[in-house]
């Protein structure tokens, strides 16, 4: 008997990792507009609404670090955006970004 419990709840746990997991992927990206771009320090800073994963619960302008330089080549300053974050190494970093349509 202890067994089976063991097997559920060790389901229980992993079915919830994977709803995790899918939920993040689907979360919706971020509007924002591009204030200033840095290609040489690879940084973009963005004017955003709250972004509730990096617990940011109201809108601010701040700099972000691009996953990917070329990305800073993607937009321009002016240009409403729409982007998605995460915490790599530590640092808030844009990890796609996109002109709003
Ligand atoms: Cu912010």
């Amino acid at each position: 008997m202890r067994k089976i419990t063991l097997v559920a709840a060790s389901i229980l746990v992993l079915s919830g990792a994977i709803f995790a997991t899918v939920g993040v992927a689907k979360a919706p990206m971020v509007n924002g507009q591009v204030t200033k771009i840095d290609e040489s320090a690879g940084k973009i800073t963005l004017k955003h609404g709250p972004i509730k994963k990096l617990d940011m619960n109201e809108g601010m302008t701040m700099v972000f670090r691009v996953q990917e330089p070329a990305m800073l080549k993607q937009v321009k300053v002016g240009d409403k955006v729409r982007f998605d974050t995460d915490r790599i190494n530590g640092q808030i970093t844009v990890t796609k970004i996109e002109k709003a349509k």
